[in-house]
């Protein structure tokens, strides 16, 4: 986990060369629904979100089990996010939709599954891994996809090597629990961050977008915990966090993709000092094959 996540930098920048000639990802224009599952899920909601703000077209997010694409909704075509390839949920969606709707995967592993049942595929090689947690494909994707929506990378691999090499601090090792938040698209991150603090650590996380957490969430908000905000900071909300005696964590400056690094890191400092082996996450698989019953 530690050496994939410390080559994003490098696969950000290779996977943003593919951009240009990744001509099977969506026009603008198109109608589009992203499907997912984990990780791959988080990165297709922020995707949607970034899509959708750059007035390039209606796009929806969908955890692949649950994903709606019935005629009434009128895709003009299915993004498919995913490392292995072999993921069942998501083999099932572009199964389902084929020869009906036309169908893009991004895939880590060039020769799985996945590519057969996609009509087209753009694959990251170079960014795919052998932990079971992900890092760097996930990011990989959604900086293809940014760059493919006309993005320059550039400022969020700068960003993503200082994150590489910032300290991270002991109060983040040692907090209680997390809740990150995010707003358009870095609650995709947000949610994504969560989820790292739980597979690779097994740490107590919870996320929301940022304006929802006034709604009850912050309750949990208390000394010895720490909230975390990736993207803009709605007004307010450092204050009312810092009432409750919790941590309040912020680095705008940064790329949010960035940030996300910073997480990764924290996540396996994490799963360190509980002496967790991060390359071995307690009940999970590098994908999810379902039965055929
Ligand atoms: C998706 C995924 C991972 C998760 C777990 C099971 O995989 O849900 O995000 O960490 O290991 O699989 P994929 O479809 O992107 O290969």
């Amino acid at each position: 986990m530690e050496r994939e996540l410390s080559s994003q930098p490098e696969t950000w920048r290779s996977a943003a060369e593919e951009a240009a000639a990744a001509t099977a990802l969506p026009e603008s224009g198109q109608s589009v629904a992203v499907v997912g599952c984990g990780t791959s899920w988080f990165m297709a909601q922020a995707y949607a979100a970034l899509r959708e703000r750059a007035g390039l077209g209606v796009t929806d997010a969908f955890a692949a089990s649950e994903a709606l694409l019935g005629a009434q909704r009128g895709y003009d075509k299915v993004v498919a996010i995913t490392r292995s390839g072999t993921t069942t949920e998501v083999l099932r969606v572009l199964e389902a939709v084929r020869g009906r709707i036309p169908t893009v995967t991004v895939l880590g592993a060039p020769d799985t599954p996945a590519r057969e049942v996609s009509d087209e595929t753009v694959t990251l090689p170079f960014a795919d891994e052998l932990s079971v947690v992900q890092t760097r494909f996930a990011t990989s994707a959604l900086a293809l996809l940014r760059a493919h929506l006309g993005e320059d990378l550039a400022g969020a691999v700068a960003d993503a090597e200082e994150a590489l090499t910032v300290p991270v601090r002991q109060e983040w090792v040692e907090a209680e629990q997390f809740t990150f938040l995010g707003t358009g698209w870095t609650v995709g991150l947000a949610h994504e961050a969560a989820l790292k603090m739980r597979e690779a650590a097994q740490s107590w996380t919870e996320s929301y977008p940022a304006m929802e957490y006034r709604h009850g969430p912050i309750a949990i908000a208390a000394p010895g915990r720490l909230t975390w905000l990736f993207g803009p900071a709605p007004e307010g909300l450092e204050q009312e966090v810092t009432r409750t005696g919790a941590s309040f964590v912020h680095h705008g400056r940064r790329d949010p993709l960035a940030d996300l690094v910073l997480v990764q890191r924290v996540a396996l400092e994490r799963a360190r000092a509980r002496g967790l082996d991060p390359d071995s996450p307690r009940s999970l698989t590098r994908s999810v094959m379902l039965g055929d019953s």
